[in-house]
């Protein structure tokens, strides 16, 4: 039996998204609305420091965001290393519905946010701007596990109708060098569905899901007759496996969330201190922290 609809997002913010898009999926309203609204919340809380608003700047001070959402015919869209637009997923969702193309990256696709009719904002806040302040005394690049990198919000929903959507936002990995683009708007890595096996979204240190395919391949795996958590568990050890012995192991977390079309769903990642949120009609929205490998 099928259990719908269903929401998992990553992280403790999933749950204000979660309840946001649950107010959708438990009207009968269709998965993808209810990603895009729940993972609006994210953009738009300034404490949520990866995320829209309020996310940590890269390396010259400017917050740059990324960001993808995919619908159950495998339409998508995407944009990345987008500046002053607070709600990305909004941007993402329109190039998918408005243009010929998947992806639209940096001065273009700001213009076409503008001419979309978004609002150019300051998305430094006081708080992101004394942190920046801080960290160019010593400018070290070493991003602090589960903590500089774990905003990112990933959402997977089945709805009503039997459809899966996904979306995926985030202002990327802190302290960034200028112009780096994560995982997060390229689908496949950060983001995958297939609405007839399942979908997979990622967060952590995006490069290990590009590396990997990291969402691709836990669809595929599920594909295959994995189960979503076992699926996640096979990608992160391979990343593990890709890393291990080298020094960047030190401070990579990675961490994935899948859903089938049955409505069942798992997690994984790679260090400990990575949690979910999963709402379906028996589970009142909660917080579940995710297994791990080391
Ligand atoms: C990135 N995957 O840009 C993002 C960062 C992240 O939780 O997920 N943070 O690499």
């Amino acid at each position: 039996k099928v259990v719908k609809p269903v929401v998992i997002s990553t992280w403790n913010h999933g749950i204000p998204a979660n309840q946001e898009a649950w107010k959708i999926l438990s009207n009968g309203g269709n998965a993808l609305d209810a990603v895009e609204k729940g993972v609006r919340t994210a953009e738009a809380n300034p404490d949520v420091q990866t995320v829209g608003l309020g996310g940590f700047p890269d390396r010259e001070g400017k917050v740059t965001l990324d960001a993808c959402i995919m619908d159950h015919h495998n339409n998508c869209g995407s944009v990345a290393f987008l500046q002053h637009i607070k709600h990305p997923i909004s941007v993402a969702r329109k190039v998918m519905e408005e243009t010929p193309h998947v992806m639209l990256v940096g001065e273009g696709a700001l213009k076409f946010a503008l001419e979309q009719g978004f609002g150019k904002e300051n998305l430094l806040t006081e708080k992101t701007k004394k942190a920046y302040e801080a960290w160019l005394v010593t400018s070290d690049y070493k991003p602090v596990i589960n903590i500089e990198n774990h905003d990112t919000i990933s959402m997977l929903a089945l709805d009503e109708n039997n459809n899966l959507s996904g979306a995926c936002t985030t202002s990327g990995a802190s302290w960034k060098m200028h112009g780096r683009v994560g995982d997060s708007p390229i689908i496949g890595a950060g983001l995958f569905l297939d609405n007839e096996i399942g979908a997979a979204a990622a967060t952590g240190m995006g490069e290990a899901m590009i590396k990997t395919a990291g969402s691709a391949m836990v669809v595929e795996l599920m594909r295959h007759g994995r189960s979503p958590y076992e699926a996640c568990k096979e990608v992160v050890e391979r990343i593990y496996k890709i890393y291990k012995g080298q020094p960047d192991l030190e401070w990579l977390q990675v961490g994935f969330i899948a859903l089938n079309k049955q409505g069942e769903y798992g997690s994984y990642c790679l260090r400990p201190g990575f949690n979910y949120a999963i709402q379906t009609n028996t589970i009142k929205n909660e917080l579940i922290n995710a297994d791990y490998k080391i």
